[in-house]
């Protein structure tokens, strides 16, 4: 990929982050932790791999998305926006009642969602459905996941993991959003996962582990699916919880952010620095 952009996907994903603190401005609080990890991996689906039309959302070639861990929300309804599936000021009516952008995803209310979620532990069966489905179909529709790392101590998941497994579903693509924390503490200290990749891999899946906020590594790794002809992939994305808040950034206690008015004025501030680094490797780029 040129530098050119790789850059404008950086300023998508910061354009991400705006819309994810516009929808905590009208809540007032909301799931700001897991949807800032997860930014550059749906900045990387919806604006690179996606084969998507905002136009059309229900296209039946469409490559599908799920959104296991409905609660990350804030991430789906700013890539959602962005990318042209409504108007922004939808954003606006977060927290109010009867909003289409609610505290989960609602399929019924909003164009672009594939599912509802927020119930941990459903989506990788739904999701492996769907690819079960489009392959029974003879489609080259892909089916995308993203999965929080605390979710994973749901055994619903294990059982869907060896349901895709046995179906070679090799168009079925998970990312392990791993920022290693979930609501109560780290996610190895309240339910252990570890050893991750080993644990996917025995599921009869190829695995691969990157960092989950270089845009690049994310678009390169997937264009490299599936990495065992007949396996569903998953890729384990490291992040960091709250990324792009300094004040937050790492802290379990931002898992849900009762947004206070002082806190929200530093934020701003923090995605202002964002965007002045930016400008400059584009004006390096540009020399
Ligand atoms: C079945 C179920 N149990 C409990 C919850 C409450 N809950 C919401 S978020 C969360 C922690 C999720 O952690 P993780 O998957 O790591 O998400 P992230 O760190 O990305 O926010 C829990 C337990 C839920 N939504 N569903
Ligand atoms: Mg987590």
């Amino acid at each position: 990929m040129g530098k050119n952009e790789i850059l404008n996907l950086e300023y998508t994903a910061l354009n991400l982050r705006r819309n994810i603190l516009r929808l905590i401005r009208a809540g007032e609080s909301g799931h700001v932790g897991g949807a800032l990890s997860s930014v550059e991996i749906l900045t990387a689906l919806y604006f690179n791999l996606l084969k998507i039309d905002p136009k059309k959302p229900d296209w039946p070639q469409r490559d599908r998305f799920v959104l296991s861990a409905g609660h990350k929300c804030l991430v789906l309804y700013a890539a959602l926006a962005e990318r042209g599936f409504f108007d922004k000021s939808v954003l606006d009516t977060y927290g109010a009642l009867d909003s289409r952008v609610p505290g989960h995803p609602n399929m019924h209310k909003l164009p672009g969602v594939e599912t509802n979620t927020g119930a941990l532990g459903h989506g990788l069966s739904i999701a492996g459905g769907m690819s079960l489905g489009l392959k029974l179909d003879k489609s080259d529709s892909k089916v995308f996941v993203v999965m929080g790392d605390g979710e994973l101590a749901e055994g619903s998941n294990w059982e869907a993991a060896s349901a895709a497994a046995m179906h070679k579903l090799d168009k079925l693509i998970v990312f392990v959003d791993r920022n290693k924390l979930q609501i109560s503490g780290p996610t190895v200290e309240v339910m252990s996962y570890e050893p991750l990749e080993e644990r996917w891999r025995s599921f009869g899946w190829g695995v691969r582990t990157i960092d989950g906020h270089n845009l690049e590594t994310i678009i390169d790794t997937v264009n490299q699916t599936p990495f065992t002809k007949g396996k569903p992939s998953v890729i384990i994305a490291d992040t960091l919880k709250s990324k792009g808040l300094s004040f937050a950034e790492g802290k379990v206690s931002y898992h849900y952010w009762k947004a206070k008015p002082q806190e929200l004025e530093q934020a701003e501030k923090d995605l202002d620095v964002m965007e002045k680094l930016l400008k400059t490797k584009m004006e390096e780029i540009e020399l």
